[in-house]
């Protein structure tokens, strides 16, 4: 049994019933032979035994008090996981199917995604079981005060940095930002993705978005290819999805589904700028379904079942959630021609789904790679508060950019180093772990 294998093996055996965090965890520690067998110092430091504990979690009650009057409790948490090379920085996600496997998959990957960005940010992830949908206005701010009345103790901007992710955009986070400089006193940058009027930087709502379009270009121009005029699958239409849908309209590509909890539209002809621009705001205004913006629309087919994936593309982007792309999906994917994958979401492919992908040498990006620009601008978030200015939505973009690439390259480059050219999950998981690892030496045994 090989080191990286025995550590997989007591994770499973003391962490029982956390399917996604073994998941994740499996899906990294399977890549790292070559580097641990090149560099024994990591099995000596027993820096994969520490790296699969989260070097703090807190939970705790949240009640608050809704529209009836009644008391309604949920389930806060907050995973620190690794604060090697920087504070602890993650998102939120309110979901009811938040719990603890969800949120220690999420903060792993956090900390190889964010080790990627080049910005010195720890990895964490937080969130809680609330379902926002078909809550009123008031009942969120009072849920988002409710839960950062406990978690305002435990962050701080040189301490754990929270931000949006799935069912927390700009709204949430204004809220928990409000409570928490009523709680600490103090108007600092301790979350990012917040409202431009108070410290919130341009481009992050986009940034997660774009970013991963600017990672797909990067893989077309290893082959000499170019995004322009390539049909695109796209799942989600939340934050990540439409941005998505909006740069890839930009460059003249054409995507052409769009999904939400009630189901995907499909657009043969492409869904265009003013399409996009009713569905951004149904979604993130009037918080409707897709099922509302296609009744009755000539050209947009509406599905109630199904997925995306069985569309003829030759670009897929999965921007909702994990695991919703398995291995059958791949396969019709594949079968249909398609020849690039890049995640927006956090770890959407089921391991069967990525080993078709790599087995059958298609561009394929791990999101850790390709969604890691939101978190990126997020750190340049965190530099404009501390420097008390705020860039133009141009020098930010053109960070974004460079971010982008040079982690295409890192990840390209270790692929390389070790034998794997063109595997990006191989390459990401490598330069993620290598950064981490050498610091978390540097630091002794802790
Ligand atoms: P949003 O809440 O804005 O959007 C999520 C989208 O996924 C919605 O369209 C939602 O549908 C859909 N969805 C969620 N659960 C299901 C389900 N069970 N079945 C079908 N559809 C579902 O979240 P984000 O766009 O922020 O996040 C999407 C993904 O991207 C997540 O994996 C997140 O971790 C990841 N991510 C987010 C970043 C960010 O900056 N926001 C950064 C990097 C990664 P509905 O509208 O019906 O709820
Ligand atoms: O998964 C992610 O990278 C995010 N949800 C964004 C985290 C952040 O701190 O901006």
């Amino acid at each position: 049994m090989s080191y990286a294998q025995k550590v997989l093996a007591d994770v499973k055996a003391h962490h029982p019933g956390e399917p996604e965090f073994h998941q994740a965890v499996e899906e990294v520690l399977g890549t790292l032979d070559p580097v641990l067998k090149a560099e024994p110092k990591y099995e000596k430091n027993c820096v994969l035994e520490r790296l699969v504990e989260p070097e703090r979690i807190i939970m705790f009650r949240v009640p608050w008090v809704d529209d009836k009057g009644g008391l309604q409790i949920n389930r806060g948490y907050r995973v620190q996981y690794n604060s090697a090379i920087g504070p602890y920085k993650g998102g939120i996600r309110f979901d009811a199917s938040v719990n603890l496997s969800i949120l220690k998959f999420l903060g792993f990957e956090q900390t190889f995604k964010n080790s990627l960005t080049t910005l010195p940010m720890g990895g964490g992830k937080g969130g809680s079981d609330f379902a926002p949908r078909g809550r009123s206005d008031a009942e969120v701010m009072r849920f988002c005060q409710s839960f950062m009345t406990e978690l305002y103790r435990h962050i701080g901007p040189d301490t754990d940095v929270p931000a949006g992710d799935m069912g927390v955009g700009g709204r949430e986070v204004g809220y928990m930002f409000g409570q928490y400089k009523r709680l600490a006193n103090e108007f600092t940058g301790v979350l990012t993705g917040k409202g431009l009027s108070f410290g919130g930087s341009l481009i992050r709502p986009e940034a997660t978005g774009y970013g991963d379009v600017y990672f797909a270009q990067n893989m077309l121009a290893m082959k000499n290819d170019t995004i322009e005029g390539k049909v695109c699958s796209i799942s989600g239409s939340g934050n990540v999805a439409a941005y998505a849908a909006e740069k890839l309209i930009q460059l003249g590509a054409k995507p052409v589904t769009l999904s939400d909890r009630s189901g995907w539209i499909y657009v043969k002809d492409g869904i265009d700028a003013g399409m996009l621009a009713e569905i951004m705001d149904l979604k993130q205004v009037k918080r409707g379904e897709l099922k509302e913006f296609a009744a009755g629309k000539k050209g947009v087919e509406f599905n109630a079942e199904g997925r995306p994936w069985q569309v003829k593309v030759d670009c897929a982007f999965p921007c909702a959630r994990q695991n919703e792309l398995d291995g059958k999906d791949a396969q019709t994917l594949l079968d249909n021609g398609c020849k690039l994958v890049a995640e927006g979401a956090n770890m959407p492919s089921t391991p069967e789904a990525i080993e078709k992908f790599l087995g059958a040498k298609i561009l394929y990006s791990p999101g850790k790679a390709s969604n890691a620009g939101g978190v990126s601008v997020s750190g340049l978030e965190m530099s404009q508060n501390s420097e008390r200015l705020s860039w133009t939505s141009e020098e930010v973009d053109a960070k974004l950019k460079g971010i982008m690439k040079s982690i295409h390259d890192n990840a390209w480059n270790s692929a390389e180093k070790y034998g794997f050219k063109g595997n990006y999950v191989v390459g990401a998981n490598i330069a993620g772990f290598t950064k981490v690892a050498d610091a978390m030496i540097a630091q002794g045994w802790v």
